[in-house]
């Protein structure tokens, strides 16, 4: 199945998000050619998509394994007139976009892994990385939403220590989605939500928190000055982690420093 701007373009339905597509057979990271060509005449909504991406990045320079012809890999590039505390929440709303995009396409809706990893049967099909650039005053002046989906790659074909926490749609789902009709999909979820944005913060808060993984089960947090057992009790207002640790101490997680997994 043919993967071009050509395809996707006669795809979209969305009005801004995608009103201006770069399609790049090869790229280190659409995040990072995002981040060179923002403010320069690239219209608010224009997304970057990357056929294959050589260093692909996650959360802490992470790498994000990004193989040809088996994923979606794109950066959307917004100019929101927003202050920073409501930038961590275009993550929860990219989150929402995948997870309705997954459900209306292969009719099983995955769960959320605070703050930016999408789940499906217990392993990893989506990782979403938002980075943003503010100004003096707090605002922001660009901010670059990063998503990569596995659509059909396959278990053996992914680097081992990936392969034991990771999966594609194809793998769960046995449906064989075709890229372009995925990034269609994705851009108008995305404007649903962003349309309305940042009046819609509760209401993404609220969905998000019904969308959450390990919601109320004891988990591990796990920060850089060290790691305890806590039960996981949802996000509050800004979209930051609550959490209830042994001593019946209620905890707020804010950075991308903190893993979380279910204590067996
Ligand atoms: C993320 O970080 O998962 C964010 C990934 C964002 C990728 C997109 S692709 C388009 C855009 N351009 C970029 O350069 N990035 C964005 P984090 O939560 O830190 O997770 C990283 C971890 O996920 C790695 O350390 C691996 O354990 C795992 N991982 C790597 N590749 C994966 C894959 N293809 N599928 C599932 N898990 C993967």
């Amino acid at each position: 199945m043919e993967y071009s701007a050509f395809e996707i373009e006669k795809r979209i339905v969305s009005q801004k998000i995608g009103s201006n597509i770069i399609f790049l057979d090869e790229v280190d990271s659409t995040n990072l050619y995002a981040k060179n060509i923002a403010n320069l005449n690239n219209p608010d909504g224009t997304v970057i998509i990357a056929e294959h991406q050589s260093a692909g990045r996650g959360r802490l320079d992470r790498k994000f394994f990004s193989p040809s012809g088996s994923g979606v890999y794109l950066s959307i590039l917004l100019y929101p007139d927003l202050p920073i505390q409501s930038i961590n929440t275009i993550t929860l709303l990219a989150a929402l976009a995948s997870l309705d995009t997954v459900e209306e396409l292969c009719g099983v809706r995955p769960m959320v892994k605070w703050p930016n990893d999408i789940y499906l049967n217990g392993k990893k099909l989506c990782g979403i990385l938002t980075e943003s650039a503010v100004d003096s005053n707090g605002k922001a002046i660009y901010v670059i939403v990063g998503i990569g989906v596995n659509i059909s790659v396959k278990q053996n074909a992914l680097p081992e220590e990936i392969s034991k926490i990771a999966t594609s749609i194809l793998t769960e789902t046995k449906k064989e989605i075709n890229r372009a009709d995925y990034v269609a999909c994705l851009l108008k979820n995305f404007e649903k939500y962003y349309n309305e944005f940042p009046q819609n913060k509760d209401f993404i808060i609220k969905k998000y928190s019904n969308d959450m993984i390990f919601l109320n089960n004891e988990i591990m947090v796990n920060e850089l000055n060290g790691s305890y057992k806590a039960k996981l009790i949802g996000i509050n207002e800004d979209g930051f982690l609550l959490v209830k640790n042994e001593n019946g101490e209620q905890k707020t997680i804010i950075g991308g420093e903190i893993s979380i997994r279910p204590i067996k």
